[in-house]
Parts: C-alpha cells; structure tokens; sequence
C-alpha cells in the first residue's frame, strides 16, 4: 500500500512537472514586449558602431539607431523601390515565429541620452509592415505629421507575423533626412480576431499610461479635455481594442492558467499523501 502510493505520487509529480516545462513557456504574455527577442532581418544601415541598427530592439532607452542618407543602402530591387518612394531607411526584424500582438510604441530622438529634448530631430512620418515569409508585406499603421508627439503608441488590432519592419520617409522635423530613434517595442496579445485595414494617425492612438506620474497624467488630462482621442480612419472588421500597453508585469495568459492547475495537482498529491500516512498511522 506504501509502495502503491509512492508510486502514484511520484508519476502524478512526474506529469505535472513535465506539463509545466511544456506548457508555461509557450503561454502568450499580453502586454510582453517580443522585440526583446527578435533578430535583426533587413537594414539599410547605420552611422556607427555606437549606433547600430540593433539597438532600435535593445532594450535600452538611451541607445539609438542612426543613419543618414548617405549610410543608407539597397541592396534588394524592393528596397531601392521603397527608397524612390521615399521610404530611405528601413529596419525589419524576425520573431523567430508567428507571433499575435495588437500595439507597439515607438521611442523619437528627443526622448533618447544623445539627442535629448532636441525635438527638430524627431521623426514625422513612418509605416510599419508585418510578414509571414519575410517577402511578402502588409502594411497596418501609417503615422504622418507626427508633430507634438515624442513617445508615440499606437494600438494596431490583433495582428498574427513573423516578421516586422518600419519604414521611415520623414525622420526629421526640420526635413533632414537622418534618421534617430532610440527604441521601437512591439507588444504581444492574446490570438484573437485579426484586423484587416491600415491603422493611419498623426501620432498615438492610445493613451500611455504605465510609466507616467500622477502629475503628468493630471496636466495630460488638462490638455485633452475636450479633444476627441485620434482613431483610425479605415480600420476595418476586427479591430478589437486591446489594453495590452497598459498591463504592467505578468498578466495571466493560458501559461498562467495551467501553472495555476500544475500547483492544485501539486497540491491535491500532497493531500493523497497525507492521507495515506494518516491512514498508515491508524493502523497502529
Ligand atoms: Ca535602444
């Protein structure tokens, strides 16, 4: 009977442990952001080595990508097309899978260490593009006349990619053509629904509020009193608001759910146990 229960205990152990190695890492996290892990794809360049094209995903705030006009290259016939449609430096990245996100938010030159309030220097216009194969694009956000803005979100649906890439036609305020941008985040979501159209807005489409203080949300409050948020003008069937951009840490996701039932198991083995050592020490 003690060997019998040891025996059960240990397999019910065994298979909670193996469902939870399986299982947690491959939960969506919404709110995550999977530029953390994505590589590099596709460049047209950078100034450099201080400022490279991968600290665009590096995670550090004060670490730019930079390119002038002169750094950039086109070595593919779709990128020199893209160049003579105005679209001169262009950065794509691959998540290594398909992954369903729905925002992301795009970190402007005057926000970042070298380029400090130094608004002249921030982007207006861009496009991002998602990819299934790395070859064929869609476009889902297109931002012009992005004036006022210096940390720009923008919720975009849920959209399923592998790979992502932002285009830039206007990288400076004065007309300049170089290009600074110190971070580009990309947020995952939950699978759901995909949205179909472009998401076009001259700067966020969302309010931002995880790392702002009390002050700064009051005196925000204070300007956009009154003011109609920017919407997209032709997103169509699908597009489902996330609040993805303002989960802050862990959100529970299907991973959570089932690290939730791995305990319980955990939890209902001890239980059996005790039970039968209870049951055990009745006997004498
Ligand atoms: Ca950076």
């Amino acid at each position: 009977m003690k060997n019998k229960a040891k025996k059960t205990l240990g397999a019910l152990l065994l298979a909670t442990l193996l469902l939870a190695a399986v299982a947690l890492p491959t939960g969506a996290k919404p709110g995550d952001n999977i530029m953390q892990r994505a590589k590099l794809y596709q460049s047209t360049g950078y100034i450099n080595d201080e400022e490279q094209d991968v600290f665009l995903f590096d995670g550090d705030y004060d670490t730019k990508w930079c390119a002038t006009i002169g750094d950039a290259r086109y070595p593919t016939s779709e990128l020199k097309r893209l160049a003579q449609e105005g679209f001169i430096h262009i950065l794509a990245v691959d998540f290594g899978e398909e992954k369903y996100f729905d925002s992301y938010r795009l970190y402007l030159a005057s926000t970042g260490a070298r380029d400090y309030g130094i608004t002249s220097y921030n982007a207006t216009a861009w496009k991002i593009q998602i990819s299934s194969d790395g070859a064929i694009w869609k476009e889902v956000s297109r931002v012009t006349d992005c004036w006022d803005e210096e940390i720009v979100t923008v919720n975009i649906g849920v959209r399923k990619a592998r790979y992502l890439r932002i285009l830039v036609d206007e990288p400076e305020q004065s007309g300049g053509k170089t290009v600074r941008l110190y971070e580009l985040e990309v947020f995952e979501c939950e699978p759901g629904e995909l949205a179909t159209g472009v998401v076009r807005t001259n700067g966020s489409n969302v309010k931002a509020e995880a790392k702002e203080t009390e002050a700064a949300k009051a005196q925000e409050a204070e300007l956009l009193e009154g003011e109609e948020p920017e919407e997209s003008e032709d997103i169509e069937l699908g597009y489902m608001p996330s609040e993805a951009i303002e989960y802050e840490g862990y959100e529970l996701g299907i991973g959570g759910a089932i690290g939730i039932v791995v305990l319980a198991a955990i939890a209902a083995a001890i239980s059996v146990l005790a039970s039968h050592r209870a049951k055990k020490e009745q006997l004498y």
